[in-house]
């Protein structure tokens, strides 16, 4: 199946897009995406465009027996640079409890931008696109209903 892309830009004063994966398994998934959802939208010079609906995944990688995800994809307009949304995405999962603890393991809220316009990019904080998305149907199928 072809990668997804984001739209070429064709103003170049207009905003970049930004597609963000949304992951969670402990809490209120849904209630977390919504408020994921909204806070991205009041960020600075940050509006989300579209978002998809919740599925409901299988785990892939971490330990045994933790539960079911609930993953979205969400498209945002946005003037912040691909870190400064990085450090945003990272304050609303600390905010909305995010702890850290094993590799791939059960989680509040994870938000990972897979693609920034048509950046590619790789600093020690960030590498875009994502470089597993593609391998991931979790994140490949909510993707492609915002893209579409
Ligand atoms: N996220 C991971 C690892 N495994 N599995 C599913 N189904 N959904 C995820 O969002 C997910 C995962 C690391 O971020
Ligand atoms: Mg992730
Ligand atoms: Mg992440």
């Amino acid at each position: 199946m072809n990668k997804p892309v984001l739209p070429p830009r064709t103003d170049p004063n207009a905003p970049a897009m930004a597609a963000i994966a949304f992951g969670a398994n402990l809490g209120n998934a849904q209630k977390t995406y919504k408020e994921c959802i909204r806070r991205i939208n009041a960020l600075p010079e940050t509006s989300v465009v579209r978002y998809s609906s919740l599925i409901l995944t299988d785990p892939v990688g971490g330990p045994a027996g933790q539960p079911k995800y609930h993953n979205g994809a969400i498209l945002v307009q946005t003037r912040l640079e691909p870190e400064e949304l990085l450090n945003q995405t990272q304050k609303i999962e600390l905010d909305l409890g995010r702890v850290r603890t094993i590799k791939n393991g059960p989680r509040t809220c994870d938000l990972d931008i897979l693609l920034y316009d048509d950046v590619v990019m790789n600093s020690p904080r960030l590498i875009i696109p994502h470089p597993r998305m593609y391998e991931r149907d979790f994140v490949l199928i909510p993707l492609r209903e915002i893209l579409s």
